[in-house]
């Protein structure tokens, strides 16, 4: 099990935008080995999602899971998906309100307004393209993990404190 460090709000790698997965690094031991560590750290940290960035490798690369938790008690299980070069192909005009955290920002939690649907072009680990259509608690997951490839953490979404 290779469990990696996970870099912590402030450090510079979580605010760059993370570059593609070339097509010659598809199927390749690098990406198997990277795909390895990053979901033996989701794993180990109890999280339901993970990007490249978060484990210090500026690429485009998330894994997204799901399952029912104290926050989320009807979140569905859905079994850890890869994703190479995830893109948001369309997003929901409606947004809906739901608690984040974040494996980089310890002990702070927050409400984020998030599309309630989207549908997302990536790549699977062999360079297969794929498509697919995400709702809820899942579609949050993939929205929050893009960002992390954008170099957007979920504490720059939350809302604004109007003081009225
Ligand atoms: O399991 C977590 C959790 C937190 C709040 C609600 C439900 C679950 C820990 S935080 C987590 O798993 C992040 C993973 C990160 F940091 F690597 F991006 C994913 C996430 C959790 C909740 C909402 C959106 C994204
Ligand atoms: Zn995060």
């Amino acid at each position: 099990m290779t469990v990696l460090a996970v870099a912590k709000q402030g450090e510079a790698i979580l605010g760059l935008t993370a570059v593609p997965v070339a097509e010659s690094e598809f199927a390749s031991e690098w990406l198997y080995q990277l795909n390895t560590a990053m979901m033996d750290t989701m794993l180990n940290r109890q999280g339901v999602g993970i990007a490249a960035p978060q484990v210090y490798i500026s690429k485009r690369v998330i894994i997204i899971t799901s399952r029912p938790n104290l926050r989320y008690p009807d979140a569905p299980y859905m079994e850890p998906v890869t994703m190479v070069n995830p893109e948001i192909l369309h997003a929901s005009e409606v947004q809906v309100w739901g608690e984040e955290g974040c494996l980089s920002v310890p002990d702070r939690h927050g409400e984020v307004a998030r599309a309630q649907n989207i549908s997302v072009r990536y790549y699977s680990l062999e360079g297969k393209q794929m498509e697919v259509e995400l709702k809820g608690f899942a579609a949050r997951i993939a929205q929050h993990e893009i960002d992390h490839l954008n170099g957007i953490l979920f504490t720059q979404r939350l809302q604004m404190d109007t003081g009225t």
